[in-house]
């Protein structure tokens, strides 16, 4: 038996009969001989476990809406959810020209006990007035945290009557902390209100030729940036990016395109899916992270459009930045090679990070999600096998309007099929598709399962948040916040690619593991030594 099944086993056995029946779900050893391996996802976290997961609001407020620069996004209620969401997430933005941004604000209304007892809803109409005045901003976001749910304040009235009093959109999310059971449920609440509110109300903007949005790219560390550099050299014209460094006007036209891309599939799957449905234009799954993904999907990209003149424009760039990096990445990869790393993400990095990792010479042999559905791990084509619940996609109710004179189709029926067949077009294979047989895929995992993993599995390389980071470099491992990168990155795209290698090269190298252990309690103490004790 391999040390990962022995280990899965005395952490189930450890368990009582009922959380040992929970657990043992979420977790499985790959093996590709088996047909369709299953785990469990998207459930609720057994009370008393320590996991790493966060809320609704996180996800609806911190995550898609939050990292939009020209709106204010003002979160309603006790000051703690808006001063955590704060900055930490580290998605970089910049005012377009003559414009605004407001990223580093924090704006809350701030609610007490007498708002709590007579309701808050006075209070957030002053709120979103006075920031009208200070700020003048194009748009408005409202954020309910958990206690405007419990008391009833009707934000979505307060937010229809100033958007009609200030003349500019204020869009309202119920998305209390406490709904659904992780940031999954509010990227759902914050992606339907961007498609029915946002998406396809700036008629005015003439598209290029080669437009396309870029979906669940959220411009961490100034991601988004290298990625549009390269993009932009190639000759593609990116209208908008959800939401990393988006503006409003940009999502506004985002049903001009001729093809979303999908970054991150879990946070925005619904728009990309949505988008598809009512305007008919198709979305194409990639991964930026990592040299090979990233000239993979440039490449799928360019079938897509079939253009020979871009083609042969993509093929010049990827070899231009091929040759530009291609040192620096086999001097990190000299560094790293044969060693060993576990990811436990979000909902999408623990895939994205696999190939990067394995480029610099890295297995990895775990990996699992936080908040990730089924289709993340094993693909789209489960989910008919998937109980749809009110945190499942919902695209019925989305008007189809599909007028080829006025939006952008580019595909026959029959081109769209055939091309299914050779690129990731409107499909996602999910994570365990592209892992190692022997490997551990885990979801939700807790703090001991973690510690238990890092103790018999010793990782060279932790990619984690930061609820395990320092428990995990407390056991000697290098630990990395894959979600903020520490203070690092861009980590997506050619240079970006190059910035990671150098920084787990550092990481994994560093003397400073070997000081886990204090130098005493290895060796004889000095006064051991000369004889004094
Ligand atoms: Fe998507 Fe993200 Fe992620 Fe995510 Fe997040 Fe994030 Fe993440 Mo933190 S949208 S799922 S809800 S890639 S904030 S930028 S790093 S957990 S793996
Ligand atoms: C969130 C945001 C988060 C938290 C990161 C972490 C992020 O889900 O609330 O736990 O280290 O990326 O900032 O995922």
């Amino acid at each position: 038996m391999s040390e990962s099944v022995k280990t899965m086993d005395k952490i189930l056995e450890s368990y009582s009969a009922k959380v040992m029946k929970n657990r043992k779900k979420h977790m499985l050893v790959v093996d590709h001989q088996e047909e369709k391996q299953k785990i469990d996802a998207n459930t609720r976290t057994i009370p008393g476990i320590i996991t790493n997961r966060g809320c609704c609001y996180a996800g609806c407020k911190g995550v898609v809406i939050g990292p939009v620069v020209d709106m204010v996004h003002i979160t309603h209620g006790p000051i703690g959810c808006g001063y955590y969401s704060w900055g930490t997430r580290r998605n970089k933005g910049k005012a377009r020209e003559g414009g605004k941004n407001f990223l580093a604000y924090s704006f809350n209304t701030d609610m007490q006990e007498s708002d709590i007892v007579f309701g808050g809803d006075k209070k957030l109409a002053k709120a979103i007035q006075e920031a009208y005045d200070i700020f003048k901003p194009k748009a408005i976001s409202v954020s309910a945290t958990c206690p405007v749910g419990l008391i009833g304040d009707d934000i979505h009235m307060v937010a229809k009557q100033a958007s009609q009093k200030l003349g500019i959109p204020v869009l309202s999310f119920s998305c209390e902390g406490y709904k659904g059971v992780s940031q999954s449920a509010g990227h759902h609440i914050a992606n339907n209100k961007l498609m029915t509110d946002v998406v396809g109300t700036n008629d005015d903007y003439e598209p290029k030729e080669f437009s396309i949005n870029i979906l669940g790219e959220y411009n961490i560390g100034g991601d988004e940036w290298e990625i549009t550099r390269v993009l932009n050299k190639i000759g593609y014209h990116v209208i908008t990016t959800m939401t990393g460094n988006a503006a409003i006007d940009e999502m506004a036209a985002a049903h001009k395109a001729d093809l979303n891309l999908i970054q991150c599939h879990r946070s925005i799957n619904y728009i990309g899916d949505m988008i598809e449905k009512k305007y008919g234009i198709p979305w194409l799954k990639v991964n930026f992270i990592g040299v090979k993904a990233f000239t993979q999907s440039l490449r799928d990209m360019a079938k897509y459009f079939d253009n020979p003149q871009l083609t042969k424009r993509t093929e010049e760039v990827i070899k231009q930045e091929l040759g530009e990096i291609k040192e620096d990445i086999a001097k990190y990869k000299a560094m790293c090679d044969g060693k060993t790393a576990m990811l436990f993400v979000g909902g999408s990095r623990a895939h994205h990070y696999q190939g990067m990792l394995k480029e610099i010479g890295m297995d990895t042999i775990l990996a699992g999600y936080e908040f990730a559905h089924r289709d993340d791990y094993e693909g789209r084509d489960i989910i008919p096998d998937i109980k749809l619940d009110a945190d499942s996609r919902n695209i019925e109710e989305i008007e189809v309007d599909q007028d080829e004179q006025k939006y952008r189709l580019r595909l026959s029926k029959e081109k769209y099929e055939a091309l299914k067949k050779e690129i990731p077009l409107s499909n996602y294979e999910g994570m365990i598709s592209e892992m190692a047989d022997g490997m551990i895929a885990i979801d939700d995992i807790n703090h001991y399962e973690t510690e238990i993993f890092v103790k018999v599995l010793k990782p060279d390389f932790f990619g984690s948040g930061i609820k395990d980071k320092y428990i995990i470099q407390k056991m000697g491992v290098y630990s990395k916040q894959m979600h903020s990168y520490d203070y690092a990155g861009p980590y997506a795209g050619f240079k970006g690619a190059v910035n990671f290698a150098r920084d787990v090269a550092a990481g994994v190298n560093t003397s400073a593991w070997q000081y886990i252990i204090a130098p005493w309690k290895k060796e004889p103490s000095l006064a051991g030594k000369i004889g004094v004790e």
